[in-house]
């Protein structure tokens, strides 16, 4: 049997699956990890990753024979695609099959902030609607959405922010030429330009920091950030920051930097709606998923070209 080690946590019906087929080593938290590399490392022909870890340029190097990083995400930001693709080593990702449920998060998130939705919930929990009704929300319909990274993600919710009357417009690397929505040059741009800007980018080292303390100055203080990408795509202390002194007017957060750490300050604001990374944590795209990490690997074993590779990254010579 082909030997697998895993980096990351993965669902139970996965590594079930996997373990009928393969050997797979337990390297996620491992107590001696030199000690189980000299045993199995030259075994070790694929490496099972996922979203929030990933296998680094030490260990990719360190395992001879490594042919296939499977990762069960559509980030691969948590794994050194640039140090795997110079050593010829195939990484995939699970693009497409968890679309449709991230969308869906960021536009409840969306709704959520804007109708004070966690805060309306708490109002009523409390009590506090026997005496007398909360405070007024703001509409979606007529505002205007800021996209940052108009990918598979940042489009499939501008199509549902359409269906709520909600003007859309975006900022990426590259202009969108085939798509009706309005391109700013700059962040800072778009940011100046909206009422709600979303964070739907790749992570990674590229993008760190870019919603920084000037891009929420830009987006306003009736302005709304709602991020279901990567926590450190944000500068979370300047976020925090900006939600204190009311530079921004709310935020919606499904990812964090340095989650599952969520800074106490944002817990206590009510002005926050905040999800433990859940964007894809559906039963159907959970499966479809894993079904995608299992395909992945059999096609590759089978010696045919693998499904769903991350495109070549940096400047990989291979
Ligand atoms: C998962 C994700 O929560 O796909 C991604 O990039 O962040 C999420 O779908 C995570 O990767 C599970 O490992």
């Amino acid at each position: 049997m082909v030997d697998l080690l895993q980096v990351s946590v993965l669902p139970p019906f996965l590594t079930e699956r996997l373990a009928q087929e393969y050997t797979i080593h337990d390297f996620i938290d491992p107590a001696e990890p030199d000690k189980l590399l000299d045993a199995v490392g030259p075994q070790i022909r694929g490496i099972l990753a996922g979203g929030m870890k990933g296998p680094n340029a030490n260990l990719i190097n360190q395992l001879e024979n490594l042919a296939i990083i499977a990762s069960f995400s559509v980030g691969f930001d948590a794994t050194d695609v640039v140090a795997a693709q110079k050593r010829g080593v195939i990484v995939t990702h699970t693009p497409e099959v968890l679309t449709g449920d991230v969308a869906d998060l960021a536009m409840t998130l969306i709704l959520m902030t804007s109708r004070r939705i966690g805060e309306a919930e708490r109002y009523l929990r409390a009590g506090k609607w026997l005496q007398g009704r909360m405070d007024l929300a703001t509409t979606v319909r007529g505002r205007r959405l800021g996209i940052l990274g108009l990918g598979r993600i940042g489009r499939a919710v501008a199509r549902r922010a359409e269906v709520f009357g909600i003007n859309i417009a975006y900022h990426d690397i590259k202009p969108m030429g085939d798509l009706p929505y309005r391109s700013y040059p700059t962040l800072l741009d778009l940011a100046e330009a909206s009422d709600m800007l979303l964070v739907a980018c790749e992570g990674g080292e590229a993008t760190r920091g870019l919603v920084d303390a000037s891009v929420l100055e830009a987006l306003g203080p009736d302005g709304l950030l709602i991020n279901t990408a990567r926590g450190p795509i944000v500068d979370q202390p300047a976020l925090v920051a900006a939600l204190q002194n009311g530079r921004i007017a709310g935020a919606g957060l499904d990812v964090f930097d340095g989650e599952p750490e969520v800074p106490a300050a944002l817990i206590e604001m009510e002005n926050v709606v905040l999800t433990p990374h859940i964007a894809s944590s559906t039963n159907e795209t959970r499966r479809a998923m894993g079904d995608l990490v299992y395909d992945n690997l059999r096609a590759h074993f089978d010696g045919k070209p693998v499904l769903t590779p991350v495109p070549p990254q940096g400047n990989v010579q291979s």
